[in-house]
């Protein structure tokens, strides 16, 4: 990078706190390739958002002709757990990406230093876009390109000094970038991340089948989570950090963004505050607005706390299940008869026969007739005030 620009641009992203490293506007071919082959073999799940515009998406020159460059900011995300508050019903583990509020609401933190730096790049007269979570441009393959890390076996961008812990953004501009050298791969004979994915999603490549992970089920998919996949998913509540836990590259990272609030309420959420049944109606959206889950939506991560209570394999967790069962989301209830019937509450899963959504009644059905249990009740936990089914 010879152009004085591009060192003062660079240099005000890391003054606000990024790491940043330019790469250059086009991508070799292999990328696109790469993704059409993972598209064809429909890796993507359910996520069609990946398929529209695709050509577009993968050559952003097509759609910005002007982009000469790129400037890949980082913002590590290794902050430490909050721990978990005393009161409540805190169970199951979410995603690190996800514990700062701002996550979902990259506007409210990340937008206004982006707009600094863009107002930079103007005084500069260079043109700049950003892109940081409007859709699926190939920012990992910008960060690869810039230097900034290598593609992973777990398909993550691992920085050395970083490791996989970082939220990555993406500034389009018109200046003419030297090209970095790509970092060297350095997984080496490393293969830990591919067994510890408790799904076998990752494929050996860098690549994942979207259809069997945890991240994509709990954090994406808005129906049903298949019963095959319950197992697996343990006690991830939101997304998964296991392919990245495990990654040596990860072991000592420990830094994170000045912007970025990790908060105990979303480390560790009270999983009864995600049922339609329980607190006055708005509570969800009050206690999560900006987060995550308030993206996905409360019936999606209503859902999943069941699957977690179902994998818990413990009966005292019947009653939030029951919860579940007088949800307003059809979903949420389909999904409760399958819980109650793991963990041995036939008689209420049986109530959901004659819920008036078919869908419901017939996940009912399937549940009781393929997961035999008992019908033993247990006592009703202090704290849940509905939904008792
Ligand atoms: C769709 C998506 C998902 C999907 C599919 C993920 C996948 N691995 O394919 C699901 C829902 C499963 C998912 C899960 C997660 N995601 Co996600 N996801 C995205 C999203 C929105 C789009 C990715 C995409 O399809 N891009 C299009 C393709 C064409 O481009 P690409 O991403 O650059 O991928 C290409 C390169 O890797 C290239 N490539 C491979 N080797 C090399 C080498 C060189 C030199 C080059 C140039 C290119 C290259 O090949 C790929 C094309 O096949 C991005 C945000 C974004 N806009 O990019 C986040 C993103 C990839 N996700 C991210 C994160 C953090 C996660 C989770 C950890 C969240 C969680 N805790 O649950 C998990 C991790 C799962 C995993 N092991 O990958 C981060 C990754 C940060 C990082 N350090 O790498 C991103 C970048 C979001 C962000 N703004 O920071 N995600
Ligand atoms: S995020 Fe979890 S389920 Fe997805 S590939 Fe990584 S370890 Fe597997
Ligand atoms: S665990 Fe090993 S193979 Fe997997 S991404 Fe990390 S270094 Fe690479």
């Amino acid at each position: 990078m010879t152009d004085t620009r591009a060192d003062a641009i660079c240099a005000a992203a890391q003054e606000r706190g990024f790491e940043a490293r330019w790469a250059v506007g086009d991508l070799p071919p292999f990328v696109i390739e790469r993704y059409g082959n993972w598209l064809a073999e429909r890796r993507h799940a359910m996520m069609g958002e990946l398929l529209r515009g695709v050509e577009v998406r993968l050559d952003p020159l097509q759609r910005f002709g002007w982009v000469r460059s790129a400037l890949v900011l980082a913002a590590p995300h290794a902050y430490p757990d909050p721990g978990a508050p005393d009161d409540g019903l805190r169970v199951g583990r979410v995603g690190r990406m996800y514990w700062v509020r701002e996550q979902g609401y990259v506007e409210r933190v990340l937008r206004p230093h982006i707009e600094e730096i863009k107002k930079v790049c103007r005084d500069h007269g260079v043109r700049a876009r950003d892109w940081v979570d409007q859709g699926p441009l190939p920012i990992r393959s910008y960060a690869a390109r810039s230097g900034f890390g290598w593609i992973g076996r777990n398909g993550m961008v691992i920085t050395p000094q970083l490791g996989t812990y970082t939220t990555l953004a993406v500034l389009l501009t018109d200046l003419e970038a030297a090209g970095a050298e790509p970092h060297k791969n350095r997984c080496g004979s490393c293969t830990r991340c591919i067994p510890a994915c408790p799904t076998g999603a990752l494929l050996g490549d860098g690549t994942l089948d979207a259809k069997r992970c945890i991240s994509y089920w709990t954090t994406q998919h808005p129906g049903l989570i298949p019963t095959d996949m319950w197992g697996p998913m343990g006690d991830w509540v939101f997304g998964c950090d296991v392919c990245q836990e495990v990654c040596p590259w990860n072991a000592k990272a420990e830094r994170f963004w000045s912007g970025y609030r990790p908060e105990a309420a979303l480390a560790h959420p009270d999983l009864r505050t995600f049922f339609s049944a329980y607190g006055d109606s708005g509570a969800f959206e009050r206690l999560y607005a900006g987060s995550a889950f308030a993206r996905a939506g409360r019936g999606r991560v209503a859902r999943n706390a069941i699957v977690v209570f179902a994998n818990t394999g413990d009966a005292s967790f019947r009653p939030y299940c029951r919860l579940g069962a007088s949800d307003v989301d059809p979903i949420v209830r389909a999904t409760a008869a399958h819980g109650l019937v793991r963990l041995g509450d036939r008689r209420t899963a049986a109530r959901l026969l004659e819920d008036p959504d078919e869908s419901v009644q017939r996940e009912a059905r399937t549940a009781l007739l393929g997961e035999p249990g008992d019908t033993e009740d247990v006592k009703e936990p202090a704290g849940v005030t509905a939904g008792t089914g």
